[in-house]
């Protein structure tokens, strides 16, 4: 059994057009180390429970968490648990696939699982980046903030979300439900603005099209 219930696979790209709603599917990866909490928070985010007890999970499973963005835009969210395969430290390029932003998870009592945050990061992104061929928006969580055994001093989060561009990190808790959604939230917000640069940009590529004469300046940014 998985850790993950599957609740269901949306088509990609499902259009409400005919209620004037525009329907959209994001993949959203969880990784990091064993144990520090990944499926915890899938359940927590989607499901809204807790249990100190998880099942292994082993191959790839995913939730589905769907938020009314706004009156016109429904966002699916798809939301894959790395299911098992955290001994390896890294993930097949078939995992990452069309995944358009990663939340990154340590576990604050373990300095350990901080330690191996990088080795994560740069797995992903040596795997994978956006269509326009832009970094993945990361967001970088120190879970199990509810044990009062910080090992990780903040300062030294701070450091490293600097010097690997990562945007912003949030201490959470799955077990006390701290700052997940708000994670999630800004993730989201993340991926919304890098899908209007690129809509931004193709538009632009598409009306400077007919006023380049030298194909070789075409499409450049
Ligand atoms: N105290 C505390 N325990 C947590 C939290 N999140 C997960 N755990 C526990 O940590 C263990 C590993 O969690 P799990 O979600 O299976 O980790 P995963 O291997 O990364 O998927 C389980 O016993 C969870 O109950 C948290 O926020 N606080
Ligand atoms: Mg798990």
């Amino acid at each position: 059994m998985s850790g993950v219930r599957k609740v269901s696979r949306h088509d990609s790209d499902a259009s409400l057009a005919q209620f004037g709603q525009k329907e959209l599917l994001f993949k959203i990866l969880v990784i990091g180390d064993y144990g520090v909490g990944k499926t915890a928070i899938v359940r927590r985010y989607t499901e809204g429970k807790f249990s100190s007890n998880y099942k292994i999970t082993i191959g790839a499973d995913f939730a589905i968490k769907s938020l009314d963005w706004d009156p016109h835009t429904k966002v699916n969210l798809q939301l894959w648990d790395i299911a098992g395969h955290e001994r390896f430290g890294y993930m097949t390029r078939v995992y990452y696939k069309y995944a358009v932003a990663a939340a990154l998870v340590f576990d604050v009592s373990r300095i350990a699982t901080f330690h191996s945050v990088k080795k994560w990061l740069n797995d992903l992104r040596d795997k994978v980046t956006l269509p326009d061929g832009s970094k993945i928006p990361v967001v970088l969580l120190a879970n199990k903030c509810d044990i009062n055994q910080a090992a990780v001093p903040n300062d030294q989060i701070i450091k490293f979300c600097k010097e690997n561009e990562i945007g912003s990190w949030f201490v959470t808790s799955a077990k006390e439900n701290l700052y997940i959604d708000e994670a999630m939230q800004h993730l989201v917000e993340c991926v919304l603005k890098a899908k209007v640069n690129e809509e931004i940009r193709e538009s632009i590529k598409l009306r400077e099209a007919p006023l380049l004469r030298d194909k070789k300046l075409c499409c450049r940014s």
